[in-house]
């Protein structure tokens, strides 16, 4: 394994923590800008070309030592039938949301890979064009936070309809979720099949629901993802998920990811000392000045010394973010030496 995010995730303290940031791919990149002017969002997740390119971009120009597979958490409602579409400037619109029993019934949870058949050649082809110390990390949203787009059919700051929903019809709630899951499951085996090398679980909107909640509507759904694809490398990240830290602790996994309201060593005294932990700049610190954003990474680092670490941002990067503290942000990190301390 020559790896150091592998490593780390794994459990193992490296000579430095290892580096990548959520959402590294798009947004804030200049050449990815460009694609995006001639593209439509689903070409550039679709044709292997295109993801390739994009999903490379961050390791040649940022230096990041991992790269995440250019793609996106709606796929999932894609495949099970409801179209989404990206509206410029406004983001996801779903074609049709969840109502009812019938609207659920509708769902297709057959034959789920069939139906996504270029994801297996994007990640063929981006394997092949990865250095081989650069793993290539797989993902999905949380059955929870696919489940709120396919609520309340867009983006929102509260999803307080998906919510509602959930509240007042439990038991449909559950059916949804449950054929969310069951897709889940077939997707990532799909992407293990074809070559990433671990995955993560972005439950973007879990911190939405209070602890109840969150265990009655997203950990059994997530837990269930976790036993079925026992022993191979994962990170879940909740954010905003402080309050569950200890119930995410129990899961069959090897990181947790953490947003930047989780202090390190209250994260210590509930992890396991073997679960790798993952995060947590505040990424509106890299608009800050270089020196605050210099100080406030090598902070951050020796916060969670002595454990397995792997650095990141605490959500994902930021759209108006300039290149040069993204680089600046993985150079403070790859120049930090544990043994120096
Ligand atoms: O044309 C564009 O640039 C569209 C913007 C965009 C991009 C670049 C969307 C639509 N998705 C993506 C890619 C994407 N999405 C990646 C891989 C590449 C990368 O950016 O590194 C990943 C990991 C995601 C995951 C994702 N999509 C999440 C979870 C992570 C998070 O930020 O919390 C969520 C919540 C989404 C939904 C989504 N897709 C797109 C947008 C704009 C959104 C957010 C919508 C909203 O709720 O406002």
């Amino acid at each position: 394994m020559n790896s150091i995010f592998l490593k780390a995730l794994n459990g193992e303290i490296t000579d430095r923590p290892p580096v990548w940031m959520m959402r590294q791919a798009g947004r804030y990149l200049p050449d990815y800008m460009k694609l995006r002017e001639k593209y439509s969002f689903f070409d550039r997740v679709e044709t292997p070309e295109l993801a390739t390119e994009i999903t490379v971009m961050p390791i040649n120009q940022i230096g990041v030592d991992a790269a995440i597979l250019f793609s996106d958490i709606l796929v999932i409602p894609k495949v099970l039938g409801i179209d989404v579409r990206l509206i410029p400037g406004k983001g996801p619109l779903l074609e049709k949301t969840i109502k009812t029993y019938a609207d659920c019934d509708a769902l297709n949870t057959f034959d789920v890979v069939e139906r996504m058949p270029t994801v297996s050649s994007c990640i063929q082809m981006i394997k092949q064009e990865l250095p081989s110390n650069i793993p290539l990390i797989g993902f999905a949203g949380a059955p929870w936070t696919v489940f709120c787009y396919m609520i309340q059919g867009k983006g929102s700051k509260d999803f307080s309809e998906a919510k509602s929903f959930a509240f007042s019809q439990p038991d449909l709630a559950m059916k949804v979720l449950e054929k969310i899951t069951e897709s889940t499951i077939e997707y990532l085996k799909n992407q293990i099949a074809s070559g990433i090398d671990a995955f993560q679980l972005f439950d973007s909107w879990g911190g939405l629901l209070d602890k109840a909640n969150y265990l009655k509507f997203s950990f059994p759904y997530i837990k269930k993802i976790c036993d079925a694809i026992p022993g191979f490398p994962k990170i879940i990240f909740a954010k905003g998920g402080w309050h569950v830290l200890e119930d995410l602790n129990r899961l069959e996994c090897n990181g947790l990811g953490l947003d930047w309201t989780i202090g390190a060593d209250y994260a210590k005294s509930i992890i396991q000392p073997n679960i790798a932990m993952q995060g947590n700049l505040d990424p509106s610190l890299l608009l800050s000045s270089d020196e605050t954003l210099i100080n406030s990474t090598n902070d951050m680092i020796k916060s969670f010394q002595g454990r397995p670490y792997i650095a990141n941002l605490g959500h994902g990067i930021l759209p108006n973010i300039p290149v040069e503290k993204a680089k600046l942000f993985v150079n403070t990190v790859k120049s930090y030496k544990y043994k120096n301390d």
